[in-house]
């Protein structure tokens, strides 16, 4: 723990991946845990291509409710701690699994959404975007004009991510010295490949309250919430705290 901070305190580069655990106590579900999402839809008719072609209708219903769950939501004290230490380091990334928008919503400037957003729909045929409101996409406006079909801009299973998006990431993920993975499983790739394959000679921290598919790979585990250790990191840096223990 001590090494984790001395580590962070004097790194040039840093690199944050996030994903959906750091949202839960701004109130949005993740994705497997309990209450997940995906514990209760059947994901294969909402989440994925194939999903989409069978029904559109379905689909935009599931994701205007969670448009409109992200608007109400309001970024947390670890969102914030993020900016917070943004500020701190010269060479700073935040990659992010999440589609709510509250990272950019706190303030985040060197943000990367690996699996998009839900601010914009996108045309499956020519690929015209438009921003989305808080309402979403009405049924009557998922046919574009051209014959395709609008769809949320975010990545299902079996699409690539956006590429220039996950190029800046592996870059920043390869020069980094200090590696902060928080509120992910880390069992969806590549993102996921962040935390491990891509990472050089960074030292590696996850913050998560459960065990995940690379605790045992890491540097430091700490076992809590985002909302509360990652302001205690910030405060430990401003020599304000000693209260974090692994
Ligand atoms: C807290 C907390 C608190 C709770 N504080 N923490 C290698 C091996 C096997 C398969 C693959 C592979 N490489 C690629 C694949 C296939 C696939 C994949 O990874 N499958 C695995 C599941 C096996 N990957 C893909 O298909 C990707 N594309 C791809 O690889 O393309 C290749 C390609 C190239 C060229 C041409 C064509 C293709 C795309 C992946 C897209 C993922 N999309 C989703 C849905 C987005 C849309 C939507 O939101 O609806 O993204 S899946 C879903 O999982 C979502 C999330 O971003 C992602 C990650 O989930 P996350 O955030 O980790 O959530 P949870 O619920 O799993 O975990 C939450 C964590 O929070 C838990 O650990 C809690 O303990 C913790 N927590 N409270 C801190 N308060």
């Amino acid at each position: 723990m001590r090494e984790f901070i001395e580590r962070l305190r004097n790194a040039r580069s840093v690199v944050v991946l996030t994903g959906s655990g750091i949202s839960a106590e701004s109130g949005l579900p993740t994705f497997r845990g309990v209450g997940g999402l995906w514990r209760t839809h059947r994901v294969e008719e909402l989440a994925s291509p194939a999903g989409f072609a069978r029904d559109p209708e379905l689909v935009w219903t599931w994701y205007n409710e969670r448009n409109a769950a992200h608007r109400r939501a309001q970024p947390n004290a670890g969102h914030h701690a993020l900016v917070a230490l943004e500020t701190r380091v010269p060479d700073f990334t935040l990659a992010t699994q999440n589609v709510d928008s509250l990272h950019l919503r706190a303030g985040t400037r060197s943000l990367l959404e690996l699996h998009g957003s839900l601010r914009v729909a996108r045309c499956t045929r020519c690929d015209h975007e438009r921003a989305l409101d808080e309402h979403g996409l009405p049924p009557s406006e998922i046919e574009h004009a051209c014959g395709g079909l609008m769809r949320p801009d975010i990545v299902w299973f079996g699409e690539p991510l956006p590429q220039a998006t996950w190029r800046r990431a592996v870059e920043a993920t390869e020069r980094a010295e200090v590696i902060l993975v928080v509120g992910t499983s880390a069992v969806v790739y590549p993102a996921a490949a962040l935390a491990t394959r891509y990472a050089r000679d960074a030292f590696v921290a996850e913050i998560n309250p459960e065990a995940t598919a690379i605790s045992e790979r890491v540097g430091c585990v700490l076992r809590g919430s985002a909302a509360e250790t990652l302001p205690r990191i910030v405060a430990e840096l401003d020599g304000a705290a000693d209260t974090l223990r692994v």
